[in-house]
């Protein structure tokens, strides 16, 4: 009798492990679509997301244009909803022109999550507007990240004199966000700073290097920049670097490739912050993941920022958050 007690509680205990397996049988499939493929930023959100899909035995889709604009990555968005994933997590590269493409693929019953940047507002799931489709916003706290960069920047130059904001191009959530906190902190605690036009380079680190010339030439009492994305921040330093005024404009850069290292060490760059890609990667999969298989899951997920700088930069603890190639 015992052993036939003990071996039906062993069956029914078996039972319990394995039904949730059985439960998902199913295989999801989450594409992730970054703002392009070709950022580091994005190949460490893509890493962050594949080990969360390893994690959970999900297929993971990533999928992406080769420069950051709606223009390629509306076309790419479509092929993905033709292919019927089971949830879509996207970086819209336009807060406006990505509402109606996203649509598609909510009218089509794929849901959908935004990472990195957001679409109308940022704040969804309200019944306001025509962009609170998505179920979740996961992302830095870009407003901050902008406040924290003035905040070094205004250190770095002693809280005084001329800088500007090299930017990407107006319409992108999150570095607009990066441009308004960065100037919100600038006109509410540091009047001795006067901060000059924005220079827009469409993510060209090219052209954000040749404007940082201009807008020296124009102003040769310019003493710093604020690099608002990683391709601005590059480019802005190499742009100080060409006009031979390395550590007399000061520069603060927003995100952190493998190169900013050197940057930080020969004194090019002074401060940068990077962002944490790979955890919005992951809570971006385990967050669809969650939504596919019944429960319910946060509007927004808020990822931390490290700040790194010549003093920190050898610490394993700082430059672990260094992004991928
Ligand atoms: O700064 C990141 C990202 O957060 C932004 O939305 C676009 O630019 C990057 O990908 C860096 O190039």
């Amino acid at each position: 009798k015992k052993i036939v007690a003990a071996l039906a509680a062993l069956a029914i205990s078996a039972t319990a492990l394995v039904a949730p397996a059985l439960a998902q049988d199913k295989k999801f499939t989450i594409a992730l679509i970054p703002g392009l493929t070709t950022d580091g930023f994005y190949i460490t959100m893509r890493k962050g997301a594949q080990a969360a899909a390893d994690a959970l035995g999900v297929d993971l889709v990533f999928q992406g244009a080769p420069d950051f604009n709606p223009v390629t990555q509306v076309p790419v968005l479509d092929a993905v909803i033709a292919k019927k994933p089971d949830a879509i997590l996207i970086a819209p590269t336009d807060k406006v022109q990505l509402v109606e493409p996203l649509r598609k693929a909510n009218d089509a019953g794929i849901p959908v999550i935004t990472v990195d940047t957001f679409i109308g507002s940022g704040v969804y799931q309200t019944g306001a507007g025509d962009a609170d489709f998505p179920l979740s916003y996961i992302a830095s706290d870009n407003i901050l990240g902008g406040e924290i960069a003035a905040r070094a920047l205004a250190t770095a130059i002693g809280d005084k004199g001329k800088v500007y904001v090299s930017n990407v191009k107006p319409g992108i959530s999150t570095t607009d966000q990066r441009e308004e906190g960065f100037k919100k902190e600038m006109a509410a605690n540091h009047p001795g700073i006067t901060v000059l036009e924005t220079q827009f380079n469409d993510n060209d680190a090219n052209k954000a290097a040749s404007q940082l010339q201009a807008v020296f030439a124009r102003n040769p009492d310019l003493v710093g920049v604020f690099g608002a994305n990683l391709f601005s921040a590059l480019g802005a330093a190499n742009g100080v670097q060409q006009a031979g005024q390395t550590g007399t404009v000061k520069v603060v850069a927003f995100d952190a490739p493998t190169s900013i290292v050197d940057n930080i060490n020969t004194g090019l760059v002074d401060v940068a912050i990077a962002q944490h890609p790979a955890e919005i990667g992951y809570f971006g999969v385990v967050s669809a993941y969650a939504h596919l298989t019944g429960q319910s899951i946060p509007v927004a997920i808020g990822t931390g920022f490290t700040i790194m700088d010549k003093a920190n930069i050898a610490d394993p603890n700082i430059s672990k958050y260094l992004y991928s190639e």
